[in-house]
């Protein structure tokens, strides 16, 4: 692995911060049933369509000078079918703006992590990290840190997994020193509990988590006007992926300092 766990903290630390340049604010699309929608509390029954179609809802984002975005397949992450040909449509239309993809969801397997990151730039692993560390290893391994996120999402503390309809008994914090020592350089932390619900950000697990986790941190929500993500700043992430605050237009974009 290229990047042992041994290196001096000072290295890690020069290395991982502030090597992209300021903070990131990411959109999100989540796709359900082919549609763009956001989830209240990642519950697929609370669903809001913004865009009938997820390439429409990156059309947008895209024109307001996105270079990033964010891309859930709820489907596959709750294991109910999947929508990669609307992914893959998306994807196909950032290339053209020249703007980089992640896409999470279901991405459980080598063979799907290879599909994916054969026309995406990154993946996004979820439920594996709890359960097949190995095969984070592995893709860490294969494609280099950069093209693998870990997203660690979290509920009371312990990490929401399958779609978060299921609670391990890991916590969030445990698992993002796990992951470090694998060689993730990048992970996403999510409050399950406000995700969706504009209810503003609660700033004590994220800072745990920021404490656990030496390397590049992203918000992944939670946020619902501008001053969440000022507060995210202030508590040295490296950015955050924003629905439906903006969405709904509760939070400027793009951001300008
Ligand atoms: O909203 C949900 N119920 C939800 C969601 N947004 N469930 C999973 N996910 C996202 C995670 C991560 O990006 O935030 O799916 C990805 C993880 O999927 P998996 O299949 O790897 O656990």
């Amino acid at each position: 692995m290229s990047w042992p766990s041994e290196m001096p903290e000072s290295v890690r630390g020069t290395r991982a911060r502030g090597t992209e340049g300021g903070f990131a604010v990411v959109p999100c699309v989540d796709v359900q049933g082919g549609c763009a929608v956001r989830l209240t509390e990642g519950d697929p029954t609370r669903e809001t369509v913004y865009y009938p179609d997820p390439v429409a809802a990156g059309r947008h984002w895209l024109g307001l000078g996105a270079r990033e975005l964010h891309v859930v397949d709820l489907d596959a992450a709750l294991g109910a079918g999947d929508n990669r040909g609307a992914i893959e449509a998306l994807a196909a239309l950032a290339a053209e703006h020249g703007a980089r993809v992640e896409v999470g969801g279901g991405v459980r397997s080598l063979e799907v992590a290879d599909a994916w990151l054969a026309r995406v730039q990154r993946v996004v692993l979820g439920t594996v990290a709890v359960t097949d560390p190995a095969l984070v290893a592995s893709l860490v391994a294969r494609y280099g840190p950069e093209r693998i996120v870990v997203s660690v999402d979290a509920r009371d503390g312990r990490v929401a997994v399958r779609g978060w309809v299921e609670t391990s008994a890991v916590e969030a914090t445990e698992l993002a020193r796990r992951m470090a020592a694998l060689g993730v350089r990048e992970l996403i932390y999510t409050d399950v509990s406000r995700d969706g619900t504009l209810q503003g950000v609660d700033p004590e697990p994220v800072a745990r988590v920021r404490a656990a986790f030496p390397h590049r941190l992203i918000a992944g929500g939670g946020v619902a006007t501008d001053a969440d993500l000022d507060l995210y700043e202030r508590l040295g992430l490296d950015g955050a992926i924003v629905g439906r605050a903006l969405y709904e237009g509760t939070v400027r974009y793009p951001r300008t300092a």
